[in-house]
């Protein structure tokens, strides 16, 4: 079974957690460490990824740990075509559809698409839409941000990317946002697109993974939170919400 095949008919029963882990935040061994204890959690698959200092060698040593200690699928979100490995089960080829430099919509993905099919690492198309605050994200791939109320605008670029044949959809507040993607933008893309949509960014309680999911998120995303939590009922609060476990 493809990562892809796994993560569809996973979201047949309910909305997934994905936990991100950044192999430029941690060593290889602590991200291993963190990923079986995220996996106890609950969580579905890993996201391995960051926007700055990811290179070949912590890509590769961050997915070995990662593997070898949750057995979880490891997908590979990447910053840039600069870093890239055969270690990943899979990788969000994805395109910051609202980016204002065509480096970031697809002049990248052309540069690295060649090598990820010479690895033949399985690539997940995605369309990724940033929205206020976008944070460090937004700023490195110049994103032309979309505002908290722009929620028409926000359902243009989804329905955009299913209609250009996309996978997934991807709403990113950015990492660290103090507030995550609006439930009411949420649920309008929602209703508009009919492939599954991610959420992330600014997620760090079980109330915005619950609101999150509620209205209508296929899968959530939590990065900062899992690195910083170090108490495991608190962890296993916000994967519980995500996947409206009780
Ligand atoms: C970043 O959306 C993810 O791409 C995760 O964000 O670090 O705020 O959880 P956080």
């Amino acid at each position: 079974m493809t990562v892809k095949e796994y993560l569809l008919d996973k979201m047949k029963n309910g909305t997934l957690h994905l936990a991100l882990l950044d192999p430029d935040k941690q060593t290889s061994e602590e991200a291993g460490k963190l990923a079986y204890k995220i996996k106890e959690a609950g969580t579905d698959a890993i996201m391995i990824g960051g926007s700055t200092g990811i290179t070949n060698e912590n890509l590769s040593s961050t997915a070995k740990a990662i593997k070898a200690s949750s057995g979880l699928p490891t997908i590979y979100f990447p910053g840039g075509p600069n870093a890239l490995s055969s270690d990943v089960d899979s990788i969000f080829f994805m395109s910051m559809v609202n980016s204002a430099d065509p480096f970031f919509v697809i002049k990248a993905q052309a540069s690295a698409a060649i090598y990820i099919k010479k690895l033949k690492i399985e690539s997940i198309s995605l369309g990724y839409i940033i929205i206020e605050p976008g944070m460090k994200v937004g700023e490195v791939g110049k994103a032309d941000l979309i505002k908290r109320d722009e929620i028409e605008k926000a359902v243009g670029y989804a329905l955009a990317c299913e209609m250009l044949g996309m996978d997934f959809v991807y709403l990113e507040a950015g990492s660290g946002a103090g507030m995550p993607v609006p439930p009411n933008m949420i649920s309008a893309v929602k209703k508009a697109i009919s492939i599954p949509l991610i959420i992330g960014g600014g997620i760090r309680t079980p109330e915005a993974a619950r609101a999150a999911r509620e209205a209508g998120a296929n899968a959530i995303v939590t990065g900062t939170f899992i690195e910083k939590c170090s108490d495991d009922t608190t962890l296993r609060s916000v994967v519980n919400a995500s996947k409206g476990v009780l």
